[in-house]
């Protein structure tokens, strides 16, 4: 094998490299126009849209790793589905598919997951991964942040680790976090809201009225994907994610509106 001649560097200036540039980033987001909380299919799409338009887009993922539910088709087979006319966001994405019959795609999922996620990063999204949502930022009866610690911080019991949270300003909150609905049961802790939670699997139905069912649920929240059908009790869909990139792009479609206001 030929040797390779890296470059003279230190440790020590690797780890101000990391620290630097993390700091300043992280700085840079603590005001933005969207934070969008959580980075599957639905949120990714929606941050993909929103940067892509110019707008100031952070994403919160409690995980290490982006995608959600969108690495696998479903049943641990990574084969994923999407049915017309969800098809024309492979094509946008550049994911190659098959049509398996009429008004049915299938993708490879790590191929799909992954020119998603180069989407959205490419379109100049920032991304806070490890980070998990503590609560929502209230003024005056409107959603006006988040309030974020580490994954790992909000993992150790309390009386261990009480180490405070911090918070994060922006005009408008997405809650992508799928069936948990994170962000809306912050609000449903307070009254504000009463989730349904979720109905039972009918995926021609389901479909539909999520992507209709995308809106602002209360001033300064937009709900996207599964989050949907668990604020307003519309039926699951299972391992079909046409569904979960149109609603986010009808998530980051109804965000623009808003910050035009
Ligand atoms: O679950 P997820 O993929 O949500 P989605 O975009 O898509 C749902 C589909 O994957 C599938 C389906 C229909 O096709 O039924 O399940 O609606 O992605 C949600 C992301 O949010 C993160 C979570 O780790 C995941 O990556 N998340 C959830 N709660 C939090 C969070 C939280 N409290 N803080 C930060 N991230």
């Amino acid at each position: 094998m030929r040797s390779v001649e890296f470059s003279h560097v230190s440790e020590s200036q690797i780890t101000r490299a990391i620290v630097d540039e993390f700091a300043k980033e992280f700085e840079s987001y603590v005001e933005s126009d969207v934070i969008i909380v959580g980075g599957g299919p639905s949120g990714l799409m929606a941050g993909k849209e929103l940067a892509s338009k110019g707008v100031k887009v952070v994403l919160i993922e409690r995980n290490n790793y982006l995608g959600g539910g969108f690495w696998l088709g479903g049943f641990l087979m990574k084969k994923l589905t999407v049915r017309a006319p969800a098809e024309s966001i492979l094509d946008e994405l550049g994911v190659p598919y098959k049509e398996y019959s009429k008004g049915l795609y299938v993708a490879d999922a790590p191929h799909a997951c992954s020119k998603l996620i180069a989407a959205t990063c490419d379109a100049g999204a920032k991304i806070l991964n490890m980070v998990s949502l503590d609560d929502v930022v209230l003024h005056n009866e409107q959603v006006s942040g988040v309030v974020v610690n580490w994954t790992a911080v909000s993992a150790i019991p309390h009386e261990i680790a009480a180490i405070d949270p911090v918070s994060l300003e922006s005009k408008l909150v997405i809650d992508a976090t799928g069936h948990d609905a994170s962000v809306v049961k912050k609000l449903e802790e307070r009254g504000l809201f009463k989730t349904r939670g979720q109905g039972a699997m009918w995926v021609e139905k389901s479909e539909n009225l999520v992507v209709a069912h995308v809106s602002e649920l209360y001033p300064g929240l937009i709900v996207t994907g599964m989050a949907v059908s668990t604020a307003y009790g519309l039926p699951r869909m299972g391992p079909t994610f046409g569904a979960m990139l149109l609603s986010g792009k009808r998530a980051a479609e109804i965000a623009i509106e808003k910050l035009k206001l």
